[in-house]
């Protein structure tokens, strides 16, 4: 039985959750007790008390811990990438991907303990001293997905535990074993108990019980990733407690494919942006708008790649593998609800769930027991359908053409989304022109919508979030808020602007 860890004891009750593997559905990963709000409460009211003494620790000595965190999940690489596949059906290989951002990212805030600057700024006015620091925001709650059940989480842990806050961690419920094994982890590594606390519950409770600790005045930042429709709810609540969450919401990235690309590329470029882990990330690829020149021939290939695409048994060396869980499983059964037949469906035998009936030619392992579902190619797609204007967080990718750089620019924007794009091409004006138009926050150049690092700003604009951005230094503006100090040694009261008129 799993449980909600406050203040480093287990904290029971509730009602119970099961996290099964969404490739096997009778593998049970673990029996979860769910927390109600009180309880979830009570959990920043334990990490309010905790986070005045871990302040007090110097920077870089919590760099320190952030490291043997980081070193800890590196000795066991292995073990929390097979749990990432068992309990929410990533491919291994990615999943080991996934564990690596992990490190990389706590060996750059280990480095950043040493560094943590502030600045020291002329004064108007002679002897008078200006300096600015950064001081921790206090009390975090992070609250995530669980298509990055470990990664994603500690792009927030790291830096915000670097930075001095205590932590009150809400992961998915259908990742929760992950959860609990990377927060082992950073236990084991010395983050103190109370400093990170892991509460797990479902969504209204975390609402509930959030909205009860902001207005106790317990709760100092929210990290959220998710949705754009739950990213909204988190927004207007903190906006009435007067604050700015950071927001890490859906995307409907955009890959431009121009007369001059490198076909090949492109092709192997949207083959893993689009299908990799089933289409269940903010930056998988939505539309590929390309250029009529070349969309018979991209199309084609592209096609054949889908076909041809290895999906299956996660533990396997396939493309994708199933659904995170029955929630996304029955979501992307909505979205298929989108796809017209006034589309031209490529690439599969069938729409939908990969059973005995509608069986995947070169299928791995049994469909039966899994979430599977066919990959969905659509040629067509129109800025008016919706499987062009919403994410669709599944297998689906949507195809369309233009002719001007301007069409593709506007075409990539449309959506109101701008999270992550690409364009494929050998001119470096089209690049750059795309840079400047594209609203997205980040932007490849003949490489895919995803893969970020651990040290490059990742996030988004418009229904992607609020223009918060996590990873590198970037991310200390989340966790700490800059504070002055003004400090005169004149002997004499000296006043701005009033002194300064008379120097
Ligand atoms: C997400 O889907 O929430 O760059 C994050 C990427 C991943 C992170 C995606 N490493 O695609």
């Amino acid at each position: 039985m799993l449980r909600s860890v406050i203040g480093g004891s287990e904290v029971g009750g509730g009602t119970e959750y099961v996290s099964s593997n969404p490739a096997v559905l009778d593998d049970v990963v673990a029996t979860v007790e769910l927390a109600d709000a009180v309880t979830f409460r009570a959990a920043c009211a334990a990490a309010r008390e905790a986070q005045r003494e871990w302040a007090l620790v110097p920077a870089p000595v919590r760099g320190q811990v952030v490291g043997a965190f980081g070193r800890l999940v590196a000795a066991n690489k292995a073990a929390l990438a097979r749990l990432v596949t068992r309990e929410i059906g990533k491919p291994y290989a990615e999943a080991l991907g996934e564990v690596q951002e992990i490190i990389d990212t706590c060996e750059f805030f280990l480095g950043e303990g040493r560094r943590l600057y502030g600045q020291t700024v002329p004064s108007e006015m002679p002897d008078k001293q200006l300096f600015t620091y950064r001081v921790p925001v206090g009390v975090a709650v992070v609250v995530t997905a669980g298509n990055f059940p470990v990664a994603v989480p500690s792009w927030y842990l790291a830096p915000a535990l670097l930075c001095g806050n205590a932590v009150v961690w809400k992961p998915a419920e259908y990742a929760s074993a992950c959860a609990r094994a990377l927060s082992e982890l950073a236990w084991r590594a010395g983050v103190p108990a109370g400093v990170l606390n892991l509460v797990f519950a479902d969504g209204d409770t975390t609402y509930a019980g959030l909205d009860a600790a902001l207005g106790d005045g317990l709760v100092d930042k929210v990290g959220f990733t998710g949705s754009t429709a739950v990213g909204r709810r988190v927004g207007e609540l903190c906006g009435r407690h007067l604050q700015t969450p950071c927001l890490e919401l859906g995307g409907k990235n955009p890959m431009v494919v121009a007369p001059d690309a490198n076909l090949e590329l492109a092709v192997e470029a949207a083959l893993f942006s689009g299908y990799g882990t089933a289409g269940q990330r903010c930056t998988s690829l939505g539309t590929v708008i390309a250029h009529t020149d070349v969309h018979d021939e991209f199309l084609r290939r592209f096609a054949d790649a889908v076909s041809a695409a290895p999906v299956g048994d996660p533990t396997a060396d396939v493309v994708y593998g199933p659904m995170l869980d029955d929630r996304f499983a029955r979501g992307f059964e909505n979205t298929l609800g989108w796809v017209g037949d006034h589309h031209t469906v490529l690439g599969s035998t069938s729409v939908g769930r990969i059973t005995a009936d509608a069986p995947r030619e070169g299928f791995v392992g049994d469909p039966a027991t899994g979430l599977y579902y066919h990959p969905v190619l659509l040629d067509g797609v129109r800025p008016t359908d919706k499987v062009f204007t919403e994410e669709t967080f599944g297998p689906v990718v949507g195809v369309t053409t233009y002719d001007t750089l301007d069409e593709a620019i506007e075409l990539a924007n449309a959506p109101g989304y701008g999270l992550s794009s690409a364009v494929y091409t050998t001119d470096p004006r089209t690049a750059f022109r795309f840079r400047q138009g594209v609203g997205a926050g980040m932007v490849s150049v003949n490489n895919s919508t995803s893969g970020a690092e651990a040290h490059l700003p990742f996030g988004g604009n418009g229904k992607s979030g609020n223009g918060s951005r996590q990873s590198g230094v970037w991310v200390l503006d989340q966790f700490t808020r800059w504070q002055s100090m003004n400090w005169d040694f004149s002997g004499s009261l000296q006043k701005a602007q009033l002194d300064v008129t008379t120097i």
